[in-house]
């Protein structure tokens, strides 16, 4: 898969991808990342990209100009056009679902705004997904885009390189995952669970399977809605909610 990172600051974005799972992964090449600096493609002497804003307000604005030759210069490349991703606050919440979508696609183009933001105009022709990280304002789509980066990667087969899908963890079934122990069996005056020495692999699943349940509705209730659970686990959650906040109305009604 090969991801094109449109931003004033490559040298950003290619460190934070360079290290660990990533960087082997690129170095296996499961998955190629480029940094196309869009100062590059400005049309004026003195490389501008950016310009103050039509109708006056705080802040500069990216130019539509180096922004679409950035664009063009990657389409002519690859030889058409690909999904192209504005990391910007107005978009819709990036979520599990949404990686595993963008992880089909061969080439993804991730385009960062700097400043208050680019030139409504280049927008309206090039962005198919408008994509945010969560409710808060970051001063750039940098990391958003490397947020976007990691999470796709690990949905490409082999990244993770431990012959399993990425799937397998927090939010693949809808809820969080459970508790996990390593050596030695006791620190601190803590015990490893007994069930999980046992040995017993169905009685293990099983009590993964609860703590994911009391550990979602501890932590993450909204996830419940959607995490398909049985009527069994409906009421182990409820012991949970019943303590702490409002449950929600499915539970309420069985
Ligand atoms: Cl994608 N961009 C910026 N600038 N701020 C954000 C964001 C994106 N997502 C959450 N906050």
């Amino acid at each position: 898969m090969f991801f094109h990172i449109l931003t004033l600051f490559p040298d950003m974005v290619m460190e934070g991808l360079s290290t660990s799972i990533l960087g082997r992964a690129m170095e296996k090449g499961l998955i190629h990342i480029e940094a196309v600096n869009i100062r590059d493609y400005a049309d004026n002497k003195h490389l501008r990209v950016d310009d103050y804003t039509y109708g006056g307000g705080a802040g500069m604005l990216m130019r539509a100009q180096p922004v679409y030759g950035a664009y063009e210069a990657v389409v002519e490349k690859i030889g058409y056009r690909p999904r192209v991703v504005y990391l910007t606050p107005q978009g819709e919440v990036f979520r599990q679902s949404k990686a595993r979508e963008l992880a089909e696609e061969e080439h993804l183009i991730l385009l960062c705004g700097h400043y208050e933001g680019i030139d409504e105009r280049v927008l309206e022709e090039i962005v198919t997904d408008y994509v945010s990280i969560g409710d808060y304002v970051l001063t750039g789509g940098e990391l958003p885009a490397m947020v976007l980066v990691d999470a796709i990667s690990r949905m490409v087969p082999g990244v993770l390189g431990n012959g399993d899908s990425g799937e397998i963890e927090s939010f693949s079934d809808g809820l969080l995952e459970y508790p996990q122990y390593s050596r030695p069996e006791e620190w601190h005056g803590k015990h490893v669970p007994e069930v999980l020495l046992s040995g017993h692999p169905a009685n293990i699943e099983k009590w993964r399977r609860e703590q994911s349940i009391l550990r979602t509705a501890a932590r993450r209730p909204d996830l419940l809605e959607h995490a398909g659970l049985t009527p069994e686990e409906w009421e182990c959650a409820g012991r949970v909610l019943a303590r702490t906040d409002q449950p929600p109305e499915e539970w309420e009604k069985s």
